[in-house]
């Protein structure tokens, strides 16, 4: 189980620290779905935090250990936080997650939870598109689709990098299978393209401020390459493509 996404920790043991131990079971039972197309949940409410697939300084330098403590320990649990709180009134309670994101999508009246369940389940998805030591060339059905759908892999960066620079304020550039093609999408905000009907997403990009304002500040160009570069999880990548 998750033995794909097990990476050496630089520093051995005395260095390592990992957030968001405390997820326990719930956390490893997450990380087995976590193969799986679009990180289907199988759990209801209360939901738990997706413990984070390598300890918090292994993306360093490209993302420093202090971003992940805020970014992954403060905003991604605070939409958790949210989401659980919201969800003890609500009538979706007893739904899995991606039925919330689709069922709340389609209600005005639920933007609120909406918000917080997609940005739970994008962060969870972003954590897993990186890895340390990733980035490079995907080799195989992967660099098949990229050479079909981009014309060769530099195209293919020039374009997701584009996406993610050019995302005004917040949001998320994303990779993601649409028939037999890969395509390039990006969304504001909360949003998502997981609950849009024949779109996979592959991997993603978060260009919110508080991914990388820390570590770049106002370079947001500096960080999306840098990831794109570095840290791409393009296993990740092609078990999404189930
Ligand atoms: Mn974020």
């Amino acid at each position: 189980m998750n033995s794909g996404q097990a990476k050496p920790m630089r520093g051995g043991p005395t260095r390592r620290r990992v957030i968001g131990g405390a997820a326990g079971l719930a956390g490893a039972a997450l990380l087995a779905g976590l193969a799986a197309p679009n990180l289907v949940r199988a759990q209801s409410a209360p939901f738990s935090m997706m413990r984070l697939p390598y300890a918090d300084d292994a993306l360093s330098p490209v993302i420093s250990a202090n971003t992940i403590g805020f970014h992954y320990g403060k905003h991604h649990a605070g939409y958790l936080a949210n989401l659980n709180r919201m969800l003890e009134t609500d009538d979706l309670k007893s739904q899995g997650m991606l039925d919330i994101i689709k069922s709340s999508a389609a209600n005005p009246t639920k933007a609120g939870l909406f918000n917080n369940a997609a940005q739970v389940w994008n962060h969870d998805f972003y954590w897993n598109s990186l890895r340390p030591n990733g980035g490079g060339r995907p080799t195989g059905r992967m660099a098949e689709l990229i050479g079909r759908s981009f014309g060769d892999h530099d195209k293919f960066v020039a374009a997701f990098a584009a996406a993610a620079i050019g995302q005004f304020a917040s949001g998320w550039a994303w990779l993601c299978l649409e028939g037999d093609r890969l395509t390039i999408r990006r969304t504001g905000n909360a949003d998502t393209p997981v609950y849009v009907a024949g779109v996979r997403p592959l991997l993603t990009i978060d260009v919110w401020e508080h991914a990388y304002y820390l570590d770049y500040q106002n370079r947001r160009a500096d960080y999306v390459n840098a990831v794109i570069e570095r840290l791409l999880n393009w296993e990740f990548a092609e078990r999404n493509l189930g």
